[in-house]
């Protein structure tokens, strides 16, 4: 039998409007659902019959026989599979305490109702499994631990007392929109990229600026090439043009702002010399960017992950909120509109932190701690290889592909294999798989009952497909493991009770949506301008921003209390040509790595054919003059050293990146992928110990390399 059946993308948590193609019950092709709201396909999803049928899904729960990496697994029931993890938690709980057991959750834990399902009031983070909270370990842990939160939730609150998630770029309404260290091109979905191009085109200039002529540089009306990791002193030379020539909103300044002199008296040192020197930017572009964004009406800013992975990645994401406040540019149109939080949708879980412990991380890591509620997972090796600040025994992992996504993988490893306990719930065999006691295998959401939310609309998701082999739903493995451990309360049982809890407060919403199943609009609320002027910004009506002083905080007391410098302060990268200049002659190029290319997400797809044909190589980006120095040709193959450690890599010779600089292909490492890819995991090249002090997030993008030939390959 065939049917087209209009329904939601299920590879990744995008959640994009698509027709399936399904035939005897297998999926096999899908189509844009092109005019329904959020309907989009992005190449990922084109193949998402390859990936939901690849021979490499995981269908069985599997069980170790051999040794811990060696990759023999029996087969089992999920029966025995489930009894057999909570009787070693509980094990390991008798033994050593609960807080010996710490989870840790991806990219693959994103899915809406898996999201929902994992909200806690008291902690910032939904993506982290909170499994082990009624068990009694504060250690629940997730990819926030290297994404996100920096620009999402420490910036945000620690300047404005607001999370990030209700920062909207109102392109619609702007004249200018700088893109700052982030490629929206390779969003999933890239509806922002979008809205771009199209604000482009009614007339709104694009800046970008990356250290990479990116997707969204290449189409950007101007791309300032800035070097890698040095953006914080390029925005406190911006600070410094618009403060000292006058160019800011004096009225906002003196009556909404907290540390402006400060500020003032710092930034005097970002000389427009000095950035160039530091930064690359020439100085007539520092001075001409200033004036540019504090001389136009409407300028909105889209930034991410660049800006992250530095010595200094939250506090440059300080300077540039600042820089948008003080020029006017905070909560007007066209501007950073602050949206209001509304009503929940879900009703967060009763999930309570376990009192009087505290997760590892914590005392590293205050301001983590503090805004998160969660452990810094980067502390995880330390704390089961030398039992600080207290021995970590067992390991919960879902969708994530801890050996790719961290730095040093060979740590980790070591790690893992003295564990007394690991379970692995994934699609594919992962690396980290490898060393797990016990697998399980994760549907598709092709496979799932469950709805997704987007701004103003809201819809089902309906199974178009059974699940393959025995493969289960997230949430309903957590549900399993909970009812086991006495407290299945917190999850749903079954598949209508997902939808009921989780339309708890919208019943009527719920019963609309069943009977349109294209999904429903949902009211948007008009918006209010300048609403720290009218006390909407804060619980207590007051006006002012929500946070400690009442003030938008240049000089942070949160991070004051945390033990920070206050003030959006500026650190040169701990590696690079000029914080270690002995080991720049030695490692002369400045490594990034990371930078999304479209055909993968982080490690997944590197074995599905249609996709690696798009890129069946790990590539180096790197520039005519670097390459001809090296005696490199496009697609040789070359060897990436650092400090800690060398890979092979394919080179693509190219102008996009500068020269001095290359860009590193992330992903690889995994068994299931492709010969090429499998070994090229670049995180042997990153840092396990450099780290933003605040976030905790490795420094991924600023680091030292050397390139050179290994032989010539000639197709690619
Ligand atoms: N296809 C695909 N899409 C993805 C992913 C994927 O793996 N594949 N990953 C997903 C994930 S996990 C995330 S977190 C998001 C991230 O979303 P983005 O942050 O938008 O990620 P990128 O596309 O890598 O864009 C980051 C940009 O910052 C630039 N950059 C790097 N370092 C610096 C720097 O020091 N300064 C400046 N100014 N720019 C810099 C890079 O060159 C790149 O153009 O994307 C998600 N989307
Ligand atoms: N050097 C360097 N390292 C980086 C980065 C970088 O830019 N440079 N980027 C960092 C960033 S931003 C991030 S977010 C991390 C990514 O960290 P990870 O979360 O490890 O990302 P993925 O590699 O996408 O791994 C997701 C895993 O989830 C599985 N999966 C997918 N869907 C599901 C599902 O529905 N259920 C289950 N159970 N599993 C599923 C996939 O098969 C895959 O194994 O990597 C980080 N590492
Ligand atoms: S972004 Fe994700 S949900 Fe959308 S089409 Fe691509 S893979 Fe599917
Ligand atoms: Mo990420």
């Amino acid at each position: 039998m065939t049917e087209m059946l209009n329904t939601i993308c299920g590879v990744c948590p995008g959640g994009c409007a698509i027709k399936a193609l399904i035939e005897d019950g297998k999926l096999v092709d899908v189509k844009p659902q092109t005019g329904a709201p959020f309907g989009a396909l992005c190449v990922r999803g084109k193949h998402a019959a390859e990936v939901v049928h690849s021979p490499d899904r995981l269908q069985k729960p599997l069980i170790r026989v051999g040794e811990r990496g060696e990759g023999k697994f029996r087969e089992a029931k999920w029966d025995e599979a489930l009894d057999l993890v909570v009787e070693k938690m509980l094990a390991i709980k008798e033994k050593y305490g609960p807080q010996a057991l710490i989870s840790h959750s991806g990219r693959g834990a994103f899915e809406q109702s898996v999201l929902d399902f994992n909200s806690a009031k008291d902690l910032n983070d939904s993506v982290a499994s909170k499994l082990l909270l009624p068990f009694g370990s504060p250690n629940i842990a997730s990819v926030s631990s290297l994404c996100y939160v920096s620009y999402g939730v420490f910036a945000p609150m620690t300047t404005f007392g607001l999370d990030g998630r209700l920062l909207l770029s109102d392109f619609e309404n702007s004249q200018l929109i700088v893109v700052w260290g982030a490629n929206p091109a390779t969003d999933s979905p890239p509806f922002i990229y979008e809205r771009i191009i199209k604000a482009q085109q009614h007339g709104s200039k694009v800046i970008a600026i990356d250290h990479m002529r990116s997707d969204i540089a290449g189409r950007a009306d101007q791309w300032v090439a800035v070097r890698s990791g040095t953006d914080g002193a390029l925005a406190l030379g911006l600070l410094r043009v618009i403060i000292n020539e006058k160019l800011y909103d004096k009225e906002f300044v003196s009556k909404w702002t907290k540390g402006f002199e400060e500020l003032r008296e710092y930034v005097q040192t970002f000389t427009p010399e000095k950035v160039e020197a530091i930064t690359e930017v020439p100085q007539e572009t520092v001075l001409a960017l200033a004036r540019e964004i504090a001389g136009t009406k409407q300028v909105t800013l889209k930034t991410y992950t660049g800006l992250e992975y530095s010595n200094c990645g939250v506090q440059t994401i300080r300077a540039v909120y600042i820089l948008w406040a003080l020029t006017g540019n905070l909560d007007v149109p066209g501007g950073l509109y602050i949206d209001s939080p509304g009503e929940p949708f879900f009703t967060a879980g009763e999930f309570v932190k376990p009192e009087g412990l505290l997760p590892i991380g914590a005392a590293e890591y205050p301001l983590f701690y503090r805004l998160t509620g969660c452990a810094q997972f980067m502390e995880f090796p330390k704390a089961v290889l030398e039992g600080e600040p207290y021995p970590i025994k067992a390991l919960l992992n879902n969708g994530a592909s801890i050996l790719t996504s961290y730095p040093q993988p060979q740590i980790w490893e070591e790690a893992f294999r003295k564990l007394d306990f690991m379970l692995v719930i994934d699609r594919f065999m992962t690396k980290d798989a490898l060393f797990a006691d016990v697998v399980l295998p994760a549907t598709t959401y092709f496979e799932n009952t469950s709805y997704q939310r987007y701004p103003g609309y809201v819809r089902l998701r309906q199974p178009v497909i059974k699940p393959i082999g025995e493969a289960r739903n997230d949430l309903f493995i957590f549900s399993e493991l909970a009812k086991r451990l006495g407290y299945g309360n917190f999850y749903p049982q079954s598949e209508s009770e997902l939808l009921e809890k989780a339309f708890a407060r919208r019943p009527e919403l719920l019963a609309e949506l069943l009977n349109h199943p294209e999904g429903v609009r949902l009211p948007v609320s008009p918006r209010q301008y300048r609403k720290y002027e009218t006390g909407l910004l804060r619980p207590d009506g007051l006006s002012g921003f929500n946070t400690p002083s009442g003030k938008l905080e240049i000089t942070s007391d949160l991070l004051a209390e945390c033990g920070y410098d206050p003030l959006p302060i500026y650190h040169e990268p701990l590696e690079g040509p000029l914080g270690s200049p002995e080991l720049h002659q030695q490692y002369p190029l400045v490594m990034n790595s990371g930078a999304r290319i479209h055909s993968t997400f982080r490690s997944q797809h590197l074995n599905i054919p249609g996709l690696l044909k798009l890129q069946p190589r790990p590539q180096v980006l790197i520039h005519p003059k670097d390459a001809a120095d090296r005696n490199i040709q496009d697609k040789d193959k070359v060897i990436i050293r650092t400090k800690r450690g060398e890979i092979g890599y394919y080179a693509k010779v190219t102008v996009r990146v500068m020269p001095g600089t290359v860009e590193v292909n992330m992903g690889g490492g995994a068994p299931v992928q492709a010969s090429e890819w499998r070994d090229a995991n670049v995180n042997v090249l990153t840092d396990f110990t450099n780290r933003d002090p605040i976030s905790g997030f490795p420094v991924f993008k600023t680091l030292l390399c050397q390139i050179e030939k290994a032989e010539h390959i000639e197709s690619i």
